[in-house]
Order: C-alpha cells, then sequence, then structure tokens
C-alpha cells in the first residue's frame, strides 16, 4: 500500500517556514513499521504546489492513501488539496489529522469531502486504519477515528486515550523528507504542558505531561548530528525548561560527549534560573523563546498565564546575560483589553529590552476558552470562514479599539521597542555593519542568515511587521506609516 503523508502551508509556494514537520514524521516513524506500507512524505511548506504536479506525483507512485495535516491557519491549503487528490481519483482514501481536525472531525470530514478524521495523537490511530485498509475492513470500532461508512454515513468512534509511553514510538522519519529544504532539524523532547491559558489549542496536546527518556532524548539528537548532519535544532516542545531534573540530564549529557549541537526551543518565564541558563548555553543554547503576551497586570490575569511580569523580565534579564538570544512574544488586543492596556505591553518590551520582539494581534483559536469568550462557547459564527482567517491581523473588534486601530498598534509597538537600535543600525553602524555581513556571507556562502545575524533590529522591525502592510495599496502604506508615527508619539 503506498501512503503519501502531507503537511500543509498556510499560504501554497511561499516557503517561509524551513523546519521539518513533526506530525507527518512520527506518523511515517510509525506506519514504516508496517509491513507492505510505502511511506511518501511531502511537506508544502517547502515544496512547491500545483494541481498538475501533485496529479503527476500521485501517478508515479501509485498512491492509495493520502494523510493529510493542517492546522487552522493552513484549512484553506489542505482543503484545495483534498480536493485535487479527489478530483485526480476518488478511490485514493483521504484521511486528515492535526490541531483543527481535532477540533471539529464532523466538520472538516463534510466540508473536506474526505473519507476519515483522525482525532487527538495520530501514531497509533492511523497505524490502525491501515491495517484495516489493508484487509478492506471496516474502520468501525478503531478508536479516535470518525470516517464515512459504506453507506455515506458518518461514524464517530469512541475517543483514543492518549499516548501513554512517548518512547515507545519509533524515532520520526525525517530522512523521507527532502532534508536539503531545511537548516534547522525539529525536535520533541516531551508532549503536553500543565498550565490553562484561555488562547491555547489544548486538542491535541493535553494538560498531562508525557516526557521521553534523557537517553532515547540525546540518541536521537546524536543520530541528527552524525546520521543526517544537522546540527541545529529547533525543540518544539511547549515548554522545554519544565522539568528541569530531565533537562539538566539531556544537557549534562551534551556537555559530555561534546556534541556539536545548537539550538533553539520555547519555554515559560517561570522557574528560569541562572544555572540552568549557563547549563543550556554551555549545552549550545542560542535562543529562547519567551510566551511572555502581555505586559498588564489585568490582561496577565484574564488569560490566566500563571506567571508575573517580574518573572517575564528577570527571565529576559537571566537569559541575555547567559548569553543566549532572549525572544519575547506578545499578544495585543485581549477582548478585555483598552488601548490603555495595550500602551502597557508596548512600553513593558520595551523597558525589558528582548533581543528579538513579537507583537502579534489576538487571533482566537477555535478550541479554546478566548475563542468562546469572543464568540459563544463552541459557536462558529456564520461568517467564519477557516479558509479566511488571517493570523496576522486583527480579527475582532473591541469597545475600545476598532480593528484597522489594532492593526496600527502593532507597528507602533515595533515602532516603539525598536527605533532607537534601528536607527543605529541604519546609521552610525550601518558600514562596520555591512563589512561584517560581507565577510560573514564570503566565509560561509549563507546571505539570509547572516542578514539577521549583522542587522538584527532593522531585520526584527522589517520582517516581522510586514504583515500589516500587506494588501495595502502604496499610498495606503504611507498614510498608514504616519499614523503609526503619530501613534508612538503617544506612548
Ligand atoms: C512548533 C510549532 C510551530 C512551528 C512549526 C514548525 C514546524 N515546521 O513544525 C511554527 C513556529 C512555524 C508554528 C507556526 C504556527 N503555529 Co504553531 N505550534 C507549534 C507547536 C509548539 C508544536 C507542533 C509540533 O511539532 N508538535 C509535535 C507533533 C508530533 O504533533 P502534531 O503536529 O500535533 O501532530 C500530531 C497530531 O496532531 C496528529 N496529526 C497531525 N497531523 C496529522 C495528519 C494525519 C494524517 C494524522 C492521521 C494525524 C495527524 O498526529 C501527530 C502525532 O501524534 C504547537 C503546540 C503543540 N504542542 O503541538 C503549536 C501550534 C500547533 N501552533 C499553533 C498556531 C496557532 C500557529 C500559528 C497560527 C501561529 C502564528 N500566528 O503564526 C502558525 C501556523 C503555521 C501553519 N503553517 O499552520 C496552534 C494551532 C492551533 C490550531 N487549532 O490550529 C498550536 C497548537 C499552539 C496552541 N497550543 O495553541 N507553530
Ligand atoms: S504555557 Fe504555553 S503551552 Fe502551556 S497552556 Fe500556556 S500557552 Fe499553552
Amino acid at each position: 500500500m503506498n501512503i503519501l503523508l502531507a503537511n500543509m502551508p498556510m499560504t501554497f509556494n511561499r516557503r517561509e517556514n524551513l523546519e521539518p514537520p513533526l506530525g507527518i514524521c512520527y506518523i511515517g516513524g510509525m506506519l514504516k513499521t508496517m509491513k507492505g506500507a510505502v511511506v511518501h512524505l511531502k511537506d508544502f511548506e517547502v515544496a512547491d504546489y500545483s494541481p498538475e504536479s501533485l496529479r503527476a506525483y500521485l501517478a508515479e507512485r501509485s498512491i492509495d492513501v493520502v494523510g493529510v495535516s493542517f492546522r487552522t491557519a493552513s484549512y484553506g491549503s489542505a482543503k484545495r488539496f483534498v480536493t485535487d487528490v479527489k478530483s485526480f481519483r476518488r478511490d485514493i482514501f483521504v484521511a486528515a489529522g492535526g490541531h483543527h481536525a481535532t477540533a471539529f472531525p464532523r466538520e472538516t470530514l463534510a466540508d473536506m469531502r474526505c473519507d476519515a478524521v483522525i482525532v487527538g495523537e495520530g501514531e497509533y490511530a492511523f497505524k490502525d486504519v491501515i491495517g484495516r485498509l489493508q484487509e478492506r475492513a471496516s474502520l468501525a470500532g478503531v478508536p479516535g477515528v470518525v470516517f464515512r461508512d459504506a453507506d455515506n454515513r458518518v461514524i464517530a468512534n469512541p475517543p483514543r486515550q492518549p499516548i501513554e509511553n512517548i518512547d515507545d514510538l519509533p524515532w520520526p522519519s525525517r530522512e523521507l523528507l527532502d532534508l536539503g529544504s531545511y537548516n534547522v532539524m525539529t525536535l520533541l523532547t516531551s508532549r503536553g504542558c500543565p498550565f490553562d491559558c484561555i488562547y491555547c489549542d489544548k486538542g491535541v496536546s493535553t494538560r498531562a505531561v508525557k516526557y521521553r527518556s534523557a537517553d532515547g532524548i540525546f540518541e536521537e539528537i546524536r543520530y541528527l548530528v552524525s546520521t543526517l548532519h544537522k546540527n541545529r535544532l529547533y525543540v518544539v516542545d511547549d515548554h522545554f525548561f519544565l522539568n528541569k531534573k530531565k533537562l539538566r540530564e539531556v544537557l549534562d549529557r551534551i556537555i559530555r560527549e561534546k556534541l556539536p549541537v545548537q539550538w533553539t526551543c520555547q519555554a515559560r518565564v517561570d522557574g528560569i534560573t541562572a544555572d540552568i541558563l549557563a547549563a543550556a548555553r554551555e549545552a549550545g543554547c542560542e535562543q529562547i523563546m519567551f510566551g511572555i503576551e502581555t505586559g498588564d497586570e489585568s490582561e496577565l490575569k484574564y488569560i490566566r498565564k500563571s506567571s508575573t511580569l517580574k518573572q517575564a523580565e528577570e527571565a529576559v534579564r537571566l537569559t541575555k546575560k547567559a548569553g543566549i538570544r532572549a525572544r519575547a512574544n506578545f499578544m495585543l488586543g485581549f477582548p478585555v483589553s483598552t488601548k490603555e492596556t495595550v500602551k502597557n505591553t508596548i512600553r513593558f518590551a520595551r523597558r525589558i529590552k528582548p533581543d528579538i520582539v513579537r507583537f502579534f494581534a489576538v487571533s482566537p483559536l477555535p478550541n479554546t476558552d478566548l475563542w468562546d469568550d469572543i464568540y459563544g462557547k463552541g459557536v462558529i459564527p456564520p461568517w467564519v470562514k477557516w479558509e479566511e482567517l488571517d493570523f496576522f491581523k486583527p480579527s475582532f473588534n473591541i469597545k475600545d479599539l476598532p480593528r484597522e486601530e489594532l492593526s496600527l498598534y502593532v507597528t507602533a509597538g515595533y515602532w516603539h521597542v525598536l527605533k532607537n537600535d534601528f536607527l543605529l543600525e541604519a546609521t552610525l553602524f550601518f558600514i562596520p555593519k555591512l563589512l561584517r555581513l560581507l565577510y560573514l556571507t564570503a566565509r560561509t556562502g549563507r546571505l539570509r542568515g547572516n542578514i539577521s545575524k549583522c542587522f538584527p533590529r532593522s531585520v526584527n522591525l522589517i520582517v516581522d511587521n510586514m504583515h500589516q502592510l500587506s494588501g495595502k495599496s502604496f499610498k495606503e502604506a504611507v498614510s498608514f506609516i504616519r499614523q503609526v508615527l503619530r501613534l508612538e508619539r503617544t506612548f
């Protein structure tokens, strides 16, 4: 049986994310253990897409089953992909999985016209599905699967229990991807997060946390370095610093065995200490991304972040002191926000001086308390078209801050935090930085990464902020920038 597992991008042919998608890699790793299953992976974040090339791909490999992985933000491309597969050959069995499909299995099945949806973690569920398809048996009773039966009725099987021991899972089958497309390898060392932030989708990754063994993690890192020759890693765990005992074991192994890795990860701001940061730095940590989200006490309480502003400030300070880049993500425009709370967040971001700052307009995800708060519990407003949701622009109006105005605050936020350093990079330091860029590019043969090394604040200001200007005419963009500059003076 020939199986294609495909990962969907937010927009086709943009090549924005350059890290392997672990969802399809984990499923691929599991399916590879099955007799008679030939597995192919395709990541449309990096691969070009057209219906013609897809048809050729499906025909060349005689694909029988397609598994499509997507999130709410990539719903549109997933729907188009499924339509293209089915219009090529109706009898290709198509299953959907991932966070969005988990939140809305029946709706996804109906709207995408696929044959099954896998709810939650997919390794064992999809293995069982493939087993049944190989035997030409019905999917009735396979836990965690919603499917169409022979009479086209939708059947929802009972849910599947979350996987208990994630050490038992085969390693992700990254080698089935076009590895040359990625500079960085993704790695997962735990699943789950015990916290309860109101904007976080806990459909797949639950509040019960599961850890891998330090040995298993270390061996996988060693494999990435020595066999795949990839030594830059992105640890995708929700909170890599949660279990510091386990983390310490892994870091000590990396240090002891002198494994030449450089890595970035995500962490909460609570529990960050100087000694764990020192060990992380020694073991190759280059950047930690903190989801700080707000600099306003009342908003912090509203989002149930369970951390404090003091902890946020301290985490950024200690991280930078340890020689690790501190990236801080903020969300602007909660239902409880006012102009003043949004300004508080921007002022806070400027005060704590992270190395990289990101401001996101709040975009509620389905299956979260934030969504329920805005639209009503479990309600999907009739205007919601998943394929049209833009996760970078404000998606709803707040009393004190209409959507258009919130966009101004996002851009003014970047300007407020970054303008001084940006102006220095663009004037006084321009020539020395340019010379450094030329030198590094000549030495490494890479331009992209080196631009952000030499002009970090300019890249942060321009690249991370582009979305707010996209779709605007030149005249509109000029007027937008004028308003931003005026607004920023009021901060
Ligand atoms: C790493 C990460 C990213 C990376 C992705 C890099 C990469 N190439 O992998 C980056 C930074 C690019 C990113 C971007 C975004 N992300 Co993100 N991200 C994550 C994170 C932290 C880990 C994802 C991961 O690798 N998990 C590990 C793998 C093994 O799990 P998995 O992908 O869920 O796959 C399992 C199941 O879902 C299922 N499954 C998945 N696909 C399929 C397919 C089939 C056929 C089957 C059977 C099963 C199946 O089985 C898999 C194995 O068990 C998650 C949080 C989390 N804990 O999952 C958020 C998360 C996925 N991201 C989220 C969001 C909102 C975004 C952005 C919109 C943020 C933004 N504003 O830009 C974008 C959207 C990008 C997109 N293309 O859609 C939300 C998505 C919620 C939703 N309903 O869609 C999450 C869940 C965070 C949260 N808790 O709210 N993200
Ligand atoms: S700490 Fe992060 S992963 Fe955990 S609930 Fe909050 S947002 Fe989600």
